[in-house]
């Protein structure tokens, strides 16, 4: 049978676990044609990248696919993900950004 104590520490726990917002990965997909100026611009206007973080990501998607830009709760990361779509779109790239859970 458990102890108060140990009852108590599992409540702790079950509540934490429902103040937890899931959490979602914000990820731009490699492609042949956009420029690697605009995915470091891109990097660096949504996500708040210096241009040496920023080009470290850029080629990481260049070289393996795809790369995390940021981790965000569902809202912020849908905003994101918007934000980089339109963005693109406006400058004419094929640049693909979607968002996974974390
Ligand atoms: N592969 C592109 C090029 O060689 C650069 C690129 C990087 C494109 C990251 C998209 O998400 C991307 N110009």
């Amino acid at each position: 049978k458990p102890s108060i104590e140990d009852q108590e520490l599992l409540e702790k726990e079950v509540e934490k676990q429902y103040q937890k917002p899931p959490m979602y990965n914000v990820v731009l997909l490699n492609d042949d044609y956009t420029p690697m100026d605009f995915v470091i611009d891109v990097l660096r206007k949504f996500f708040s990248m210096n241009e040496e973080k920023a080009t470290d990501v850029m080629l990481e998607i260049h070289y393996k696919g795809k790369g995390r830009c940021g981790t965000f709760t569902a809202e912020v990361a849908e905003m994101k993900v918007n934000q980089v779509c339109n963005y693109a779109l406006e400058n004419q790239h094929p640049l693909k950004c979607t968002m996974e859970k974390a």
